[in-house]
């Protein structure tokens, strides 16, 4: 919640029951009654209460997920939110199929599970308004670990710079949050190519770069293992070369 005027914060509700006062009410006054005594039964005297504070304010509503998708129109980000929890988002072929964020839950195991958000497609120049992307990076500043779903078949190194430029475009600290890479589509390449640019990948962005088919849903495990396995442990978020 932020002061219209000045841009402050003024209150940041997270937690089931947050609350804040923002604008302090007025004193009450003092009605007639106040006045009566056993001689002056009906007195004609009151004291008028003091006014409340006066602001306007700008509310955001951001979505407390766990782990975040984020990567290019038509990287299979929803593709991969439908492989791994209930969550329906629409999926197409072409970008800019999903308009707003999708949250889902990843079961681990009977007790333990993540949420995980969805947004939409980032292009460059999204921190600067193109496409819908940047309207929705606010969504995952409260992610803990960004997932980077980058399309194998589609030059994945310009595909992760122009997205992790645009992130750290929006927010520095954002970028150099806990992350990882979903090479995705995997399925429409020869293993051995896979292989190759996996490993360029890992050298370029120095994160763990996992292989997989969303759609044909293969190799998703490894992939879930280390998201719940990177929120579980929380060390300090990996290094990023800035240069990217
Ligand atoms: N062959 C193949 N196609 C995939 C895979 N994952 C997604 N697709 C296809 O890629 C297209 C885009 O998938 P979406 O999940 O809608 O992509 P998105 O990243 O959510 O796209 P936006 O919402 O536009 O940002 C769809 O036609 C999917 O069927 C995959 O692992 N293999
Ligand atoms: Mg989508």
């Amino acid at each position: 919640m932020f002061d219209e005027e000045s841009g402050k914060t003024l209150a940041d509700l997270v937690m089931p029951g947050d609350t804040a006062v923002i604008a302090q009410g007025g004193e009450g006054g003092r009605g007639n009654m106040h006045f009566a005594s056993s001689t002056r039964r009906s007195p004609r005297i009151a004291t008028p209460g003091t006014a409340g504070e006066q602001r306007w304010i700008r509310m955001e509503l951001r979505l407390v997920a766990e782990a975040g998708l984020v990567g290019l129109p038509n990287a299979g980000k929803s593709t991969l939110l439908t492989a791994l929890s209930a969550a329906r988002p629409k999926i197409a072929p072409y970008p800019f199929t999903t308009l707003a964020p999708n949250i889902g839950r990843v079961s681990i195991s009977d007790e333990e599970s993540f949420t995980l958000a969805d947004i939409p497609g980032l292009i460059e120049g999204a921190h600067k308004g193109l496409g819908l992307g940047i309207r929705f990076l606010r969504h995952i500043m409260r992610t803990r670990l960004i997932v980077y779903v980058i399309d194998a078949t589609d030059d994945p190194a310009a595909a992760f710079a122009t997205v992790r430029g645009e992130i750290a475009a929006f927010d520095p600290m954002l970028a150099e949050r806990l992350a990882l890479v979903a090479l995705n589509k995997i399925d429409l390449l020869e293993t051995a190519e896979v292989t190759k640019i996996a490993r360029k990948l890992r050298k370029l962005t120095g994160l763990e770069v996992f292989p997989i088919s969303a759609d044909k849903n293969e190799k998703l495990a490894p992939l879930v293992a280390a998201i719940a396995r990177m929120l579980h442990t929380m060390e300090q978020p990996a290094h990023v070369p800035t240069e990217l």
